[in-house]
């Protein structure tokens, strides 16, 4: 005897209406050429039985098959849009690990992307159950925490990324940061590796964690305003990783960096489990490769054309693995960001995340939220845009736009000081340029504009 289950929910089916709770994915498809439209439904419950408990076919169903535990187990395909060849699968919650995200991952957001019958696909968002969000550590520190040991109650923080990316050695890395933190009265607080810098015979690791945080501590003392370092621990190696993070620890440093897409969840979890008491800043270079998407439908305005996840699901992903702050996107920066920074503040930071038409919502039930970083091309004429749009928990990360200020860096560090403080104030930019012609923040936007530079 041979069993295909059925995979999909009878019509008008939702998750709450058995009182269960439910891991839920929200997906976007195209079917491949050839394959006609009525086959939709079919494709969605293909992708509810690969994902969950079933296979291409019938398979042999007798007494020691496991098909009555696949039966009760397997996840229903529901909410079937053939328009806009959207649908979710709900999934029981006891059919996954808990606390193991690459196992999670590996079922819902796995084998599916790959079939031959779709030619896009998009994991536009997951909603995770309450067993499996309380089984992840989430941030150690968060919003809160990062404010207690900074010191700072209120408003945005700032943060410029050495540039050139890579050229400057440990001593004038760390002498940059000494312009940095003591330029505009000493009102910035941060500096960050750039993802290129690991370790480079010219600036290695050990020499720069121990220069650039000598430079921390000096300045700390003497003006008592904390600073930070955010020092890039990145490495195939997760116990370089961890000897990494100890010696931030050592030196005084209070929050590491890390390439988060490129080390990977099972390395973002296991340094949140295993790093000395350091913050978490997860930067998400390479993570195009897993959100772009350049179809129409990444606005829910028609078809897709790639096979991606959104930034929702990684932010998601991130806040329960336990970073403290991540690169989610902004207004008006040099990535391509599909209007999203909003919702990605949102799953990054509510406690109850809502629920828009291209999001599922999700309840944290109490995990602490991540401090949105806004990048990429960011410079004084522009962050204004992030400030109102995204709030005061936010690292305004500007490299570009702190070192490229015609006058210099400390002008740089002065434009950007005006304009965090304009936007907290809700200042019209373009009103006090006039009345401050010789102010450094006119003087970068009169080189730069109010928009980012796509190309130059
Ligand atoms: C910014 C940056 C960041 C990107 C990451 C860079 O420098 O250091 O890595 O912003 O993007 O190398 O481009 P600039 P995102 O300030 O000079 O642009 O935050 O979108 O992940
Ligand atoms: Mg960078």
């Amino acid at each position: 005897m041979a069993v295909q289950l059925n995979y999909i929910a009878p019509k008008g089916w939702e998750p709450p209406m058995d009182g269960r709770d439910y891991l839920i994915t929200y997906l976007d498809i195209e079917l491949a050429d050839g394959i006609p439209d009525e086959k939709f439904r079919d494709a969605a419950a293909s992708c509810a039985a690969e994902s969950s408990t079933g296979t291409w076919t019938k398979v042999y169903a007798g007494k020691d098959s496991g098909i009555k535990m696949a039966e009760k187990m397997k996840a229903v395909a529901y909410d079937l849009n053939p328009e806009k060849k959207t649908f979710k699968i709900a999934y029981r919650s006891d059919l996954f690990e808990e606390g193991n995200m690459a196992g999670l991952l590996a079922g819902v957001a796995g084998n599916i992307d790959s079939m031959k019958m779709l030619k896009a696909f998009r994991l536009i968002d997951i909603k995770f159950p309450k067993n499996i969000v309380n089984s992840f550590p989430g941030p150690q520190f968060g919003i809160d925490g990062v404010r207690k040991f900074m010191e700072i109650e209120r408003g945005p923080m700032l943060c410029t990324v050495p540039k050139p990316k890579v050229g400057r050695t440990a001593l004038e890395q760390a002498q940059l940061a000494k312009v940095l933190f003591t330029a505009a009265k000493g009102e910035f607080q941060g500096i960050k590796d750039d993802e290129n810098l690991t370790s480079l015979y010219f600036n290695t690791f050990e020499d720069r964690c121990k220069k650039v945080h000598a430079v921390q501590r000096e300045i700390e003392q003497k003006s008592g305003r904390k600073k930070f370092y955010l020092c890039n621990i990145t490495h195939s190696d997760l116990d370089i990783m961890l000897e990494r993070a100890d010696m931030i620890k050592e030196n005084g440093g209070r929050w590491l960096m890390m390439d988060a897409v490129t080390t990977g969840f099972t390395a973002v979890q296991t340094v949140r489990k295993h790093n000395p008491g350091l913050a978490i800043h997860a930067h998400r270079a390479m993570h195009g490769l897993l959100d772009r998407e350049s179809g129409p439908g990444v606005h829910d305005g028609g078809k897709i054309v790639d096979f991606s996840m959104s930034m929702v699901v990684i932010a998601k992903i991130m806040r329960l693995l336990g970073v403290d702050s991540l690169h989610g996107g902004a207004p008006k920066t040099k990535m391509e960001n599909y209007g999203e920074p909003k919702l990605v503040q949102e799953a990054l930071q509510e406690d109850i995340t809502p629920a828009t038409d291209m999001t599922l919502g999700q309840n944290w039930y109490g995990m602490k939220g991540v401090w949105h970083v806004a990048s990429g091309g960011l410079h004084a004429g522009t962050i204004g845009d992030s400030i109102t749009q995204l709030g005061e928990n936010l690292i305004i990360q500007a490299g570009g736009g702190v070192l490229g200020h015609p006058w210099g860096i400390e002008a740089g560090v002065e434009a950007v000081v005006q304009a965090r403080d304009l936007a907290m104030a809700k200042g019209d930019i373009k009103a006090w340029i006039i009345d401050n012609p010789e102010s450094a923040l006119a003087k970068a936007a009169q080189h730069w504009g109010f928009d980012p530079r796509i190309v130059y």
